[in-house]
């Protein structure tokens, strides 16, 4: 699908070319302002977000406090600010500000508190120093992101001092990181007309060097749709990516395709949607329609390959647009927000802020997985007693009802389990601690058969265990929708041999999986009329895949994606399975002998946030198994499934009828 919309458009070449993860340049940034096709460079800018963030959408809990209103800059595009002593002018104290901030902190418990306000021309240093230190001291656990480029400028002026002077005393307050506003468009010409008096662009950028350079973490913006050409929107991209580069810290992870690390000091980038009521420009503001709008996020995605996260901003967007923005290459729905007034004052119609479970809602509307984050994009866990915003009860990203203590969970080291497995093992005992999760639950790994040992004794209250396992075991039970299954081709799961099928006569299993063992006897006999012998085997050299004493040899999980397959037939179980019942085959589920309520919450919760993180999953993954990244995030993305349905259901019990029509089932019980 992909394919065809990119291929057909007028911009094929430079899409093509961006998900190739080569750099595009301004005119093709341009070009692809200029192109009607914006479902074509949607699509592109949506599979880039796939691949740098999956299919998560972070969002905050957070609080914006806009301290004054007054301003000495006076941009012609904003109608926030205003001049000393007018009638509504206001400057908090302190106090106020701390206030403001502790009025909402028992419902919310923010992790967040975003600060800006307008250039003050009297407030001196120690104000904003002892407003971000009155509030680490009241909440020391929240995030200060505070003062846009233009105010540090100002503060630091203020204090005669240089702008890193100003930012290390501002640290040392507690601030702990920079919103991106103030950007606007750096092009002269744009500045000269709508904030004649701000400060340059090269000055902003000046500022956020000296921020990154000093282990301060910023965002970006952009403020579009008033008098900028595309090729101004497309050369303020440039600069954001150019600095970016400049304040990249190795390690430097893969961002997409392209490999261009997302370690620089800009977080993420905001495209602002310019309001224009009350403002001295309204007659200037250009007349966007929503695509218009989409194509800026979709655009930022595909310029700014070194920057993590795209940013929607509902709040200028509209929730119904930011939900669209995130298929657009969006990834990011921003915050609970709460009290707003830059906007509001320029007439947005919006909300001021959104509760944790309508913005959980909007974007799970959106087909992604919503993820509570904080300033710095940690994942952010809540235990049961802390409570999201509206959200009685709390949540580990929507786990009330932890498993219950001293849990122990069984694991196999294999490629298909780990999007299911992967949050577990990176909860760690603080992380544990904070999101209520009991100290004794653990992960053990094993292989198959010890597992389906270990559960049998009751020593593990849950593991991945073969369907098949399931059948033998009727003391499990199965959690009710998490399985690993496929709805054709397994790749994983395959009968090699050196003679045409019909000649088999002879095959060696490896019994690891026992479904995939059990499955292939009940395919070579019902589809290929053979009950060939069975003997049992343990692959000892992946270049011989099938032993001597063997016509055919069935091989699972890694050794047989990885294994040299040249001149051998192959049948793929996942095929044959569908061609023979029409339905997914489900090789594994989770199991224990008592599935509580919250070990479910658990389980589903780990494949939820997994599944969202499976490009990060399968970069790892690719370097553990020497195979290509493309070929383990496909494997993991597109030929394993991992929700169990109506068909995989129904799969399971045909395959449990089938097994017991051709007497595996006792033939396997009196083995065991
Ligand atoms: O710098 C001012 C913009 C910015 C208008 O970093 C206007 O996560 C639209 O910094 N219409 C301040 N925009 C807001 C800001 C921000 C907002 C959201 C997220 C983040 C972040 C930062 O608001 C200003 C200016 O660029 N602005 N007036 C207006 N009429
Ligand atoms: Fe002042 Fe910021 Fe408004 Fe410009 S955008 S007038 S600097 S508050």
């Amino acid at each position: 699908m992909l394919d065809v919309m990119v291929n057909n458009s007028d911009v094929a070449d430079i899409l093509i070319r961006a998900l190739d993860g080569e750099r595009l340049t301004v005119d093709d940034g341009v070009r692809l302002f200029e192109s009607e096709d914006m479902f074509a460079i949607g699509a592109a800018a949506n599979e880039i977000r796939g691949r740098i963030n999956g299919k998560l959408t972070r969002y905050v809990v957070n609080r914006h406090i806009n301290y004054t209103d007054i301003c000495a800059n006076r941009c012609r595009f904003c109608a926030f600010s205003r001049s000393e002593g007018g009638p509504d002018a206001y400057a908090m104290t302190v106090d106020e500000v701390v206030a403001k901030a502790a009025s909402e902190w028992e419902q919310m418990k923010f992790t967040e508190l975003h600060i800006v306000g307008g250039l003050h021309p009297t407030l001196p240093l120690s104000y904003y120093t002892d407003m971000l230190s009155e509030l680490k001291r009241r909440f020391s656990s929240v995030h200060i992101q505070a003062f846009t480029a233009v105010e540090i400028a100002h503060i630091a002026d203020m204090a005669q001092m240089s702008a890193r002077d100003a930012l290390v005393k501002l640290r040392e307050a507690g601030l702990g990181s920079i919103p991106g506003g103030g950007a606007e468009v750096f092009s002269p010409r744009v500045r000269s007309i709508i904030c004649p008096e701000k400060m340059p662009g090269s000055e902003w950028l000046d500022v956020m060097r000296t921020a990154h350079g000093l282990g301060i973490k910023s965002n970006c913006t952009m403020l579009y749709g008033h008098v900028e050409t595309y090729r101004e929107r497309v050369e303020h991209m440039v600069a954001l990516r150019e600095l970016q580069d400049e304040t990249k810290t190795p390690p430097f992870p893969p961002l997409g395709k392209g490999g261009r690390g997302g370690c620089g000091g800009f977080m993420s980038f905001i495209p602002l949607r310019f309001h224009a009521k009350n403002t001295e420009l309204g007659d200037l503001a250009a007349a966007l329609s929503a695509q218009d709008h989409l194509k800026v996020y979709a655009i930022s995605r595909l310029m700014l390959d070194n920057i993590g996260h795209i940013k929607v901003f509902w709040i200028m967007l509209g929730p119904k647009l930011a939900q669209v923005g995130l298929s657009f290459g969006a990834d990011d729905f921003d915050g609970t927000v709460v009290e707003e007034k830059i906007t509001h004052r320029a007439g947005a119609t919006t909300p001021m802020g959104l509760t944790v479970p309508e913005i959980k809602r909007l974007i799970e509307e959106t087909g992604t997985i919503a993820v509570e984050r904080d300033t710095l994009y940690n994942e952010v866990t809540r235990n049961e007693h802390s409570g999201c915003w509206g959200e009685p009860g709390g949540c580990w990203g929507g786990i009330s009802n932890p498993a219950p203590a001293s849990t122990k969970l069984g694991c196999l080291p294999y490629l298909n389990v780990r999007p299911l497995v992967y949050t577990l093992e990176r909860a760690c005992p603080e992380r544990r601690r904070r999101s209520g999760l009991p100290e004794g639950w653990e992960l053990t790994y094993a292989p198959p058969s010890e597992l389906a040992r270990m559960l049998a004794a009751g020593e593990i209250a849950a593991a991945p265990v073969s369907s098949f396992a399931c059948f033998l075991n009727t003391d499990l039970e199965i959690c009710p929708d998490i399985c690993i299954a496929a709805d054709g081709p397994v790749r994983s799961v395959l009968l090699l041999s050196r003679v045409p099928v019909g000649r088999i006569e002879r095959v060696a299993l490896d019994t690891s999986s026992l479904s995939g063992a059990a499955m292939i006897r009940i395919i070579l006999q019902e589809a290929h009329g053979l009950r060939p012998e069975f003997v049992r085997f343990r692959m000892q050299d992946p270049l011989a895949p099938i032993p001597p004493h063997a016509d055919a040899a069935l091989l699972i999980g890694d050794p047989a994606m990885l294994c040299p397959k040249d001149g051998l037939v192959v049948l793929d179980v996942g095929v044959e399975w569908k061609n023979l019942t029409g339905l997914p085959a489900v090789f594994a589920v989770w199991a224990g002998r008592q599935m509580t309520g919250g070990l479910i919450s658990l389980l589903r919760e780990a494949k939820r946030v997994g599944l969202g993180l499976l490009p990060e999953i399968a970069r790892e993954e690719s370097a553990r198994l020497g195979l290509s990244y493309e070929a383990c995030h496909e494997y993991l993305a597109e030929v394993i499934s991992y929700d169990m349905g109506e068909r995989e259901r129904e799969s399971l019990e045909v395959f449990r009828q089938k097994a017991a029509a051709h007497g595996l089932l006792e033939r396997e019980a009196v083995r065991r």
